[in-house]
């Protein structure tokens, strides 16, 4: 008989044969992961999710004059990883108060993320035009290759620090590839800083991250058959200043042997072996510029909170 892999067993497969071990960090978001998540957002050592409301408060009326066609043409605006909207909902408010006609077309991996988003929308802004879809951002970057019409592409948050370099430049090469000259990307950076206050912000007193980053086994229990007693799993966090990277781990705290089901698999993790489960690196502006610039982008402006922790950069071909 030949068994179908979904697209999780096999990532899962892979990474857990390697050396060292990792799981990709897109998989984090089930809808526990993406409610975690939201948690995290509003923890008092998460600063991104605050600096980038601010850069929007502040600066909300020239991004959006920045990411709208001149002319009042109607535009599509796509946002990858639209998670609850929060922060979106002030350029919306913005948008619709300049009086600029546009669709707005969140992207979400998580089902239950976006289900949440619409009802507050339809809710909060029943005048707004929205069709949104559930995918990841691969399926999400064919999409937008095949959509017709000026586009303003949002990715908001420091998704691209989840990338690994080399990724993170074909996805924004990718990104580019389809635009007009006058449609623009607006993309969120988190700005290297105190390195204490990085590190912190990915653990947490409350241990809410680490409960996002131990999630992920729950995960494979439930959606692979597998044995992971998270009793004997631990969160644990470094950042780099050298390149910018915070790295996550999970940390087998003793030899155990786990089985996955969907896999026919047993796995051995020596005692304080680990799984890489995420990188979240960090940028300075020179850095971002130079990025651009290798995926065939020019950056228009940059807009930073008044602690320039974060960035938000307004990119065109
Ligand atoms: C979604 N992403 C930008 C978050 C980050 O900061 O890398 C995910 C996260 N991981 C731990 N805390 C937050």
């Amino acid at each position: 008989m030949v068994t179908v892999l979904s697209d999780l067993a096999q990532h899962v497969a892979k990474g857990l044969r390697q050396t060292p071990k990792a799981i990709s960090s897109m998989y984090f978001y089930d809808d526990a992961g993406s409610r975690l998540f939201q948690q995290i957002m509003e923890l008092p050592e998460y600063y991104p999710t605050r600096a980038e409301f601010s850069i929007f408060r502040e600066h909300g009326a020239a991004i959006v004059a920045a990411l709208s066609p001149e002319a009042g043409e109607e535009f599509a605006l796509v946002e990858l990883g639209a998670g609850d909207g929060a922060k979106t909902k002030l350029l919306l408010h913005e948008l619709l108060e300049a009086g600029r006609p546009f669709t707005y077309v969140p992207v979400d991996i998580s089902e239950g993320a976006m289900t949440g988003l619409v009802a507050a929308l339809r809710q909060e802004l029943p005048e707004l035009q929205v069709a949104p879809a559930v995918s990841d951002y691969f399926t999400a970057l064919h999409q937008l290759r095949t959509r017709p019409g000026s586009k303003a592409v949002l990715f908001l948050g420091s998704n691209i620090g989840n990338f690994h370099p080399a990724e993170r430049l074909s996805f924004l090469s990718q990104l580019a590839a389809p635009l007009a000259p006058t449609d623009r990307l607006l993309i969120g950076f988190d700005l290297q800083k105190d390195p204490r206050r990085i590190r912190a912000a990915y653990d947490d007193a409350q241990g809410v991250t680490a409960a996002f980053n131990l999630n992920l086994l729950t995960r494979l229990n439930r959606e692979l058959g597998a044995d992971f007693d998270l009793a004997h799993w631990q969160h644990y966090t470094d950042y780099s200043p050298l390149n910018g990277a915070v790295r996550s781990f999970l940390v087998s705290t003793r030899a155990q042997q786990v089985h996955i089901e969907a896999l026919d698999e047993t796995f051995d993790f020596a005692a304080w072996e680990v799984i890489h489960t995420e990188n979240s690196y960090k940028f300075t502006l020179p850095q971002i510029e130079e990025l651009a610039a290798s995926a065939g982008l020019r950056v228009v402006t940059a807009f930073t909170d008044a602690e320039t922790d974060f960035a938000d950069v307004v990119l065109a071909t």
